[in-house]
């Protein structure tokens, strides 16, 4: 690790949080070599492509390893894995944790102006792409990303490599196969993984995660959503993000000897199935999706009472749909309030049903310290609104390779400045009311405001752009831009084609374009978003 890219925790804490046994001396790769010591035959993943072991991953596991260190993919290095929700993912997960390479958690839907972004961020030297997410040919951009980038070495794709420079995945699998070798040693306390940041700033963020942080964040999680070894987990949202990863998500699972199942779209009707033919007991969504499940539920057909917990989170879940959980769908609702930079905030399984409903639960550590405070820094008293500024056992202290930006988004103290405005109950739960920071929550999908803002002004004509959130009842938010255009004013179509093009990221792309003489101000002349979405929530 090079102590220049990402602040790590002082000494003090770090020796705190291994003397309550939260940081413990296993690597998230060693964690499942014990699982298929341990448990063998046990079923740890199910996906289109059949049924897997512990202990037939594990071997799976190795031989990619082996076939990715003799490309080579060295210790340290830097990965973009960019896979979808099919094995290969869990597989190339584990092998380049196993060889201490460092993945970069990267969504299918990027676009190729993110992809590009992260790479040069990280000095990624390798891309592991599909070849094919839902109707999108992945190759193309990995072509173009390859390009602007020299990092890039190696292209390595799961599925059909084309006629292009990738190597396939399983070509590589089947040639470690034949090897033979150890791996490096990797310090439990090393840099695992970089998450995405759901970003407030032009470029994006990545948040550096150590194995011994991350694996606590997954067994304590666990241990909260009652999961065992009888677990079954449906991973129905993206597997790369956080929610889908540590609360408890696949690394949760896993570490519990339970089985996780690949959901390999997100329909509502494919999931019902699977929780019917997979006898699911637990799966996450975001509040976008609860409706949409609510009514495949009510047209009947399918058996859900193996399910015990739906999780909802990633954005605001309203009082009324969480009341429907538990009479129409028959199982526990969780609320989940957590971020890839950390902190995570769970409802827990016996809280009464009113605090299930109305609440986004409270923290899932008892040595994650969270403060609310006023615009001065000051703690405010219970009930009444505040930033959210944590720090713990899992919540980073820097952003990776971003010591400018970590200023702006940590006190002195080392607390992360969450940008989440919440109200704590004096019970300690908290309530999510708002947000400082310039985003836009859509469906749960982060978007950094000025990032779309930048390429908005690139648009020939448009001499001012401010992108907002305004509630949508099927979205939560959806994200318009509004344009102060010289001349010709552009279509939704025309913006949506030239950012396309640009290579941002097609969830990004606004859902409406509005046209104004001249954007408002706040006092110090900054844009005034909250005008701007005041007005145009109610118009
Ligand atoms: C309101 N806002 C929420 C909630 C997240 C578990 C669950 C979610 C994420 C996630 C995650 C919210 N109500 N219940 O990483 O491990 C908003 C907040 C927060 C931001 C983080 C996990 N749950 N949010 O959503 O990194 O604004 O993580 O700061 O994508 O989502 O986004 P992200």
């Amino acid at each position: 690790m090079d102590e220049k890219d990402w602040t790590d925790w002082p000494e003090e804490f770090a020796n705190a949080y291994r003397r309550a046994g939260h940081w413990r001396d296993r690597t998230l790769s060693e964690l499942l070599c014990d699982q298929a010591r341990d448990l063998g035959e046990r079923i740890a993943l199910v996906s289109p492509s059949g049924r897997l072991s512990y202990a037939e991953l594990d071997t799976r596991v190795t031989h990619l390893a082996r076939g990715l260190a003799d490309l080579p993919v060295r210790p340290g290095e830097r990965v973009l894995l960019q896979l979808p929700n099919r094995e290969e993912y869990v597989i190339a997960l584990f092998a380049l944790l196993r060889i201490g390479a460092v993945p970069i958690l990267a969504p299918p839907s990027l676009g190729r102006a993110d992809l590009v972004a992260l790479t040069r961020l990280s000095a990624a030297a390798v891309h592991v792409v599909a070849d094919r997410h839902g109707r999108r040919d992945l190759g193309p951009v990995a072509a173009e990303v390859a390009r602007a980038c020299p990092s890039l070495r190696r292209l390595v794709v799961a599925g059909d490599p084309g006629t292009g420079n990738g190597i396939a995945l399983g070509a590589l699998e089947e040639k470690g196969a034949a090897l033979t070798g150890g791996f490096p040693d990797v310090s439990p306390n090393a840099l695992a993984l970089l998450l995405l940041s759901g970003g407030t700033t032009g470029t994006p963020k990545l948040i550096p995660r150590t194995h011994a942080d991350y694996a606590y964040n997954a067994r304590a999680s666990a241990e909260v959503c009652g999961v065992g070894a009888d677990s079954v987990y449906l991973a129905v949202l993206p597997v790369s993000h956080n929610f889908t990863m540590v609360s408890p998500g696949l690394l949760g699972v896993l570490c519990s000897g339970g089985t996780v199942v690949l959901c390999p779209d997100p329909s509502p009707t494919t999931a019902l199935a699977l929780v019917e033919t997979e006898g699911v007991t637990i799966t996450s969504l975001v509040p976008a999706l609860v409706p949409h499940w609510l009514d495949e539920a009510a047209r009947g057909g399918r058996n859900l009472s193996s399910l015990e917990v739906l999780q909802v989170g990633g954005s605001r879940l309203d009082d009324t749909t969480a009341r429907r959980v538990r009479p129409e769908l028959g199982c526990g609702l969780q609320q989940v309030f957590g971020m890839a930079e950390g902190l995570n905030n769970y409802t827990r399984l016996d809280d009464p049903e009113d605090i299930v409903c109305t609440t986004q639960g409270r923290p899932l550590s008892p040595s994650d310290e969270v403060l609310v405070v006023d615009e001065e820094g000051r703690p405010v008293p219970p009930g009444q609104p505040g930033e959210l500024l944590t720090r713990g056992p899992y919540t980073l202290r820097g952003y990776y390779r971003a010591r400018e930006q970590d200023r702006l988004c940590f006190t002195a103290e080392g607390f992360y400045r969450t940008g989440d405005l919440v109200t704590r109950t004096e019970r300690g739960d908290l309530v999510v009311v708002g947000r400082v920071k310039d985003q836009v929550n859509r469906a749960g999908e982060k978007i950094a405001a000025v990032e779309v803002e930048e390429h908005l002004l690139a648009i020939p004509g448009v001499r001012a752009a401010a992108l907002v959130g305004v509630p949508d009842p099927f979205l939560g938010e959806r994200a318009v831009a509004v344009l102060v255009a010289g001349g010709h004013r552009p279509s939704v179509a025309e913006v949506r084609g030239l950012l396309l093009e640009r290579g941002v990221a097609a969830f990004k792309v606004p859902d409406e374009v509005r046209f104004a003489a001249v954007l408002p101000l706040t006092g110090i002349g900054k844009v005034d978003k909250r005008r701007l979405r005041t007005e145009l929530g109610s118009s």
